[in-house]
């Protein structure tokens, strides 16, 4: 059913916007807006959560979008205020977020050179377009009222469909304003689309084959395994196969991080083959975008909802574009149908996979007994103590670099946890605030970041306060760029920057950041803790401000740094 709506452009967009059930617009206001503000004036919803920087808007949105599932739904100003939010559209791009971005836009056909505008020549639409879905969902309306409706249920079924990302959308900044409009909008502005269905018998059957036929077939989950919650199907899978089961770069723990089956990072290590005496011969990717590096195993298989990134540089033996949840279980029934005998010679055959995954905590857990008495706080002894301490259900945005995480139980049965997907830092802050505007005032939300990652959105605890996210900051603070430093000398061992301990850039001391004052001073309360002894209150201090009394708090914990160039006080000189 259709219905007409009447009104400002700027009322026709909340119109939609509030038809197809958004509750939140998160921006950063500015004045070729104004119709959609006026608009927002006169109505109790969308809410709209205000952040001092197009970064901070971006995140908010994604760490909205992420934990609830729906489109996060941001306003930005034109071309000046929607460049701002590149760092962190390019993040939800890579992480295929569904977001979508209105704008105002200073369109004129006489006067084509205007201060924040586009450079003469370039349209506001088309210079966002790289950073959106597929680098090309990007629109525009310019007169026709009619397009505002159109237009945004368009942008709200791309950014929701596979491949799913970010859209943006330019509005015309004097149609915004302009009253007496009229448009047609479909009742409850319907615009989703049913994915596809579980793949069909033969391909289920035909995958079944060489997974029980493999000698160790590698499985790894990707985000899409959430997106369709499949979590308890991968791990059916996982445990008929006796398979290992490996990460890469993902936004969310797709697969149990503590289950007997997780192998840790891909590739494979070296010490997996060694400590199993298993040579994987085949790697099963489950709905993962792409894969971050190499592909090494002879034989790939790919399965999942979105195609956009199988196969770009790896072949695929066998790959299928299919819903996950269905075909996850339709496999598990499958296996023992074509390989009768499977399970329990899978089960001999890999008998040693759970013994390398154990391996792999129980170093961790050497590493926090070998630290647990040093007077500062070793990052294992930090993770060590959120995994005890942290509640279960708890969120975590993470955006930090080194911080360890092997000890957390993250995943299905345990806690939530994101990153930013792109890395581009800036993420976390907003995202934590988007996390807990969706988790509510019930779950909790953790951010755990680096000092580092922590000013690039760093004005964002404003927002924190203004709102009230109860959101705990955990601050890894090692007082440099140390993943910097790793993989410079990683990538450059025989320098005299690695030999003499000389890494330019990247000391954040001298002057050192107050990070509790930085808090202090946006409304968020918070305490540094240096020591180990201080830890364990703090933390519970911290769980008790934000959970029991609904307050944002901010830890600023002081830990070692690790791995090479740890000991190097090298800073450059500098004299003005
Ligand atoms: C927008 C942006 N600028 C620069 C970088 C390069 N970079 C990657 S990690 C990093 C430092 C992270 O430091 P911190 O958050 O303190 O984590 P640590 O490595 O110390 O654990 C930098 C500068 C980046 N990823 N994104
Ligand atoms: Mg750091």
């Amino acid at each position: 059913m259709r219905k007409t709506i009447t009104g400002t452009g700027g009322m026709l967009l909340i119109q939609t916007l509030k038809d197809a059930g958004v509750e939140y617009l998160f921006t950063n206001p500015g004045s070729a807006e104004t119709g959609i503000f006026a608009a927002l004036a006169e109505t109790e919803d969308p809410r709209l959560v205000v952040a001092k920087h197009e970064g901070l808007v971006a995140a908010m949105a994604d760490g909205y979008h992420r934990l609830s599932g729906k489109v996060g739904v941001a306003i930005a100003h034109v071309m000046g205020g929607s460049y701002q939010l590149a760092g962190q559209l390019f993040n939800a791009q890579v992480a295929g977020s569904s977001l979508l971005v209105v704008a105002g836009d200073w369109m004129s056909e006489q006067q084509d050179y205007r201060g924040l505008a586009p450079f003469p020549g370039l349209s506001q639409a088309e210079s966002m377009r790289p950073l959106m879905k597929e680098a090309r969902c990007a629109y525009q309306v310019g007169a026709d009222p009619g397009a505002i409706t159109v237009a945004t249920t368009r942008a709200l079924r791309e950014a929701t469909t596979y491949p799913t990302g970010p859209v943006y959308l330019s509005i015309s900044a004097a149609l915004l304003n302009q009253e007496g409009l009229e448009a047609q909008i479909g009742e409850e502005a319907g615009y989703r689309i049913e994915g596809v269905a579980p793949a069909r018998l033969e391909s289920v059957e035909a995958i079944a084959r060489r997974l029980g036929a493999a000698k160790c077939p590698v499985l790894m989950f990707g985000d899409d395994v959430t997106r369709q919650g499949a979590q308890a199907e991968a791990i059916a899978l996982a445990e008929l196969l006796e398979a290992p089961v490996f990460a890469s770069r993902q936004i969310f723990p797709n697969f149990p991080s503590r289950h007997a089956l997780f192998c840790g990072g891909y590739p494979v290590s070296a010490d997996f083959k060694k400590m199993t005496g298993l040579t994987p011969d085949l790697i099963f990717l489950v709905g993962c975008q792409g894969v971050h590096g190499p592909v090494g195993e002879p034989s790939v298989m790919q399965i999942g909802p979105n195609p956009l990134l199988m196969g770009r540089h790896y072949p695929l033996d066998v790959a299928v574009q299919c819903e996950l949840r269905g075909t996850l279980r339709a496999l598990v029934e499958a296996l023992p149908r074509v390989h009768p005998a499977g399970a329990a010679g899978w089960k001999r055959q890999r008998e040693k996979v759970r013994s390398y995954a154990a391996s792999l905590i129980n170093r961790e857990e050497d590493l926090v007994r070998e630290h647990e008495h040093d007077a500062t706080v070793h990052p294992a002894v930090l993770e060590a103590h959120l995994a005890a301490i942290l509640p279960r259900e708890t969120a975590m945005v993470q955006e930090s670099s080194t911080a360890r995480a092997t000890l957390l139980p993250l995943g299905h049965g345990g806690m939530w946890w994101t990153r930013s997907g792109g890395g581009s830092l800036g993420f976390g802050v907003g995202a934590a605030i988007g996390a807990k505007i969706a988790a509510g005032r019930e779950r909790p939300v953790t951010l755990h970041l680096g000092d580092g990652a922590l000013t690039y959105s760093a004005a964002g605890f404003w927002t924190m306060a203004r709102y009230n996210t109860a959101v705990l900051t955990v601050v890894t603070n090692n007082d440099t760029y140390q993943i910097v430093r790793h993989n410079w000398a990683r990538q450059m061992p025989d320098t005299k920057m690695v030999r003499e301990g000389k890494y330019p850039g990247l000391q954040l001391s001298g002057p050192a950041t107050d990070y509790v004052a930085l808090a202090r001073a946006q409304g968020v309360d918070g305490e540094r803790v240096t020591t180990v002894k201080e830890l364990e209150p703090a933390l519970r201090r911290g769980v008790e401000k934000t959970t029991k009394q609904n307050r944002p708090y901010l830890l600023d914990v002081k830990v070692q740094q690790e791995g090479v160039g740890a000991d190097s006080a090298w800073t450059e000189a500098w004299h003005m």
